[in-house]
């Protein structure tokens, strides 16, 4: 019987809706009960639109029971499975819209999402020695890692002031090997393998020895990887290098650079491009340990 605008439409209890926002009580948590509303509304309005049976549900439920029972330390399925919903770059370019205030004058390198291979305590190594760690012949991916050998080098600079460099700045950095894996997804890598902390010098200049990036799948072994099979989608992400920069009274920069080279640049698995972080390694001659050079500066604004 339809006596309200709250009651009965095309055959569903929307009162329902409005019952599960109004039993949120008066001491809920204020975030919560500012945002709750919306998403119960936002849920129930989905699983309306598209008639949402018992059975899916159900599919979905194993789906993020699965991500939870796989998650660990050093794996974090669920960030993956939010990650290749574009959840992750969403919340990042939102958190980005919202600390951009009087002190940012938009020339700050834009971010990149973390990701879910970072690790605390990277070494501090010092400027000019490399993050390839015990790169033997017998490694099977040895000629590929020779050719791409690169060297790294910037400055950390202020949006404040862009001709100051920032001095002490802490650039972290890590990226996969040649065989598409993170050195804590792969037996044969040595702990801490392509993984490094520089600390930039009085002219604001940081220096490191590294691999051109390059194209690997994201974790497809796992619940993650099984629903982008659903979607008929390729689990690749563009060969990218990430990057957490940090300095005192500076917003932290977590950040990705994305190789030109890569063909898939325009379509990363977890859409995390964006133009102004693709970056051109030029040819380096007499250096056997740095074959391709990158110049990249990075710019945070002030806290
Ligand atoms: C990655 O290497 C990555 O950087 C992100 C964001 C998601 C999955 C795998
Ligand atoms: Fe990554």
């Amino acid at each position: 019987r339809m006596s309200s605008s709250d009651s009965a439409v095309d055959g569903y209890d929307l009162t329902l809706t409005d019952k599960v926002i109004a039993a949120t009580g008066p001491n809920a948590h204020p975030r919560l009960a500012e945002i709750m509303p919306s998403l119960v509304r936002h849920l129930h309005d989905f699983a309306r639109e598209v008639n949402l049976t018992v059975d899916e549900w159900t599919v979905a439920i194993d789906l993020i029971n699965e991500c939870g029972r796989m998650s660990d330390d050093k794996r974090n399925e669920t960030q993956l499975l939010c990650d290749i919903l574009g959840l992750e770059t969403l919340v990042d370019e939102i958190t980005a819209n919202m600390v951009a205030d009087a002190s940012a004058n938009g020339s700050a390198t834009p971010s990149a999402i973390l990701g879910p291979f970072y690790r605390h305590d990277a070494p501090l190594l010092p400027n000019g020695s490399s993050i390839v760690k015990d790169l033997s012949p017998e490694v099977e991916w040895y000629e590929t890692a020779v050719a791409d050998s690169a060297l790294i080098t910037g400055r950390v600079l202020s949006s404040a002031s862009p001709t100051e460099p920032i001095r002490n700045a802490i650039v972290d950095v890590w990226h996969s090997a040649p065989n598409g894996l993170y050195e804590q997804q792969d037996p044969d890598q040595p702990d801490m393998n392509l993984r490094g902390r520089f600390k930039t010098d009085d002219e604001g200049r940081f220096s490191f020895y590294c691999l051109r990036p390059v194209a690997y799948p994201i974790p497809d072994d796992g619940p993650a990887g099984k629903f982008l099979a659903m979607l008929d989608r390729h689990p690749y992400r563009p060969g990218h290098i990430h990057f957490v920069v940090s300095a005192p009274e500076h917003r932290t920069l977590t950040t990705q650079i994305f190789d030109d080279r890569d063909e898939y640049i325009q379509k990363d698995s977890v859409f995390a491009v964006k133009d102004e972080l693709i970056v051109s390694f030029v040819p380096r001659e007499g250096d056997p340990n740095g074959k391709w050079l990158l110049e990249y500066d990075f710019v945070l604004d002030t806290v």
